[in-house]
């Protein structure tokens, strides 16, 4: 029996089909669902459908449920989610809270005052096709320093240190910050590219967030975190200004250089929800291996659907794949 889709259906899927934010794809498979006639030729479309929305559900509500809100039982470790673990850290009353209650599905404690923030706290953050997870901390002053700090930036994957423009004593703030690690041992960098020759020492690839932004009218604030921190990758945010924070995600995501590559099964659609993550540089070797280590070795060729390659290019297994490739795996 035909399925008889009305035309705006196709118009919808194509926009799904498109769609890589896991909640709106979401939307739009449930509205595709709605529009679609329910008759014995739609069975099997309804039910792949369905099936689509609950694998969505688990990958969103699996964000904000599970590691939503965890609050770190032994504090020196945060057992890794998603496509790689970003500590914020900062002085007090910089906004790290803040941003981590925007950008996940944590509910840590805010308050205009210091110190507010007693334990650390992880929280999903959704970029695109893959979740990255947040860490919330203590303030790192003069007066604190909480030891499991260090073996929490030391794990972590990415350093997000939270300036804020609006404090006048933000640059001694971030001076004493800096001290404190040194003093532990820790050495925040724009790029790491080697190990420290002293191997007590450990260089902590670290982004700047110059917070509190609109609070920094002149820019003069801004102009001096640069100075300071001439080779750091500067992001400016403000907890109301929308653009911003995208403009941040983003920013996280490329620091911690890694890049998505989708698969597709021989004459299937292509999955957009569950990238395999690999590092820069990464090959269809090593994705072949992510899916199952026999894969690996009985791939024969993959065929690629990227930027800068015609579709479905016949590309061998030392290919070096670029973000948001799409490969189709033959054995
Ligand atoms: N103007 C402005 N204020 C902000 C912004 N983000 C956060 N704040 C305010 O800054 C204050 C401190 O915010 P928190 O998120 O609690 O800061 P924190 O770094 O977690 O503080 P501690 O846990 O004490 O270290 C609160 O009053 C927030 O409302 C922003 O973008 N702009
Ligand atoms: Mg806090």
């Amino acid at each position: 029996m035909p399925a008889n889709l009305p035309p705006q259906y196709y118009e919808l899927e194509r926009t799904f089909k498109a769609e890589k934010d896991p909640r709106e794809k979401l939307r739009l498979a449930q509205e595709l669902l709605s529009i679609m006639p329910k008759h014995k030729g739609t069975d099997k479309l309804q039910a792949d459908l369905k099936a689509k929305i609950s694998k969505l559900k688990k990958q969103i509500s699996g964000a904000e449920r599970s590691h939503g809100t965890v609050q770190a039982a032994a504090h020196d470790h945060i057992p890794k989610e998603g496509a790689g673990q970003i500590i914020l850290i900062g002085p007090p009353n910089s906004g790290k809270s803040s941003l981590v209650d925007v950008l996940t599905g944590a509910k840590p404690t805010i308050a205009d005052y210091p110190y507010t923030t007693r334990e650390p706290l992880a929280g999903m953050m959704v970029f695109e096709t893959v979740q990255l997870q947040l860490i919330d901390t203590p303030p790192i002053s003069e007066e604190l320093y909480e030891n499991y700090l260090s073996g929490l930036i030391r794990s972590a994957d990415l350093v997000a240190l939270v300036c804020d423009l609006a404090d006048e004593r933000m640059l001694d703030n971030l001076e004493i910050l800096i001290k404190r690690l040194e003093d532990k041992r820790i050495l925040l960098a724009p790029e790491v590219r080697e190990t420290p020759d002293d191997p007590r020492y450990c260089l902590k690839k670290t982004v700047m967030i110059a917070h509190k932004a609109l609070e920094d009218e002149s820019g003069e604030k801004r102009a001096v975190l640069s100075e300071r921190f001439r080779d750091f990758k500067i992001m400016a945010t403000s907890i109301i200004d929308d653009d911003s924070l995208a403009i941040l995600k983003r920013g996280i995501f490329d620091a911690l250089e890694i890049i998505r590559v989708y698969t597709k099964q021989i004459g299937k659609e292509v999955d957009l929800v569950d990238p395999i993550i690999l590092p820069v540089g990464g090959t269809v070797q090593q994705a072949a291996n992510e899916i199952h280590k026999d894969f690996g070795w009985k791939l024969k060729f993959a065929k690629l659907w990227g930027k800068g390659k015609y579709d479905g290019q016949r590309v061998q297994r030392d290919y070096v794949l670029q973000d948001e490739d799409i490969i189709e795996f033959h054995i």
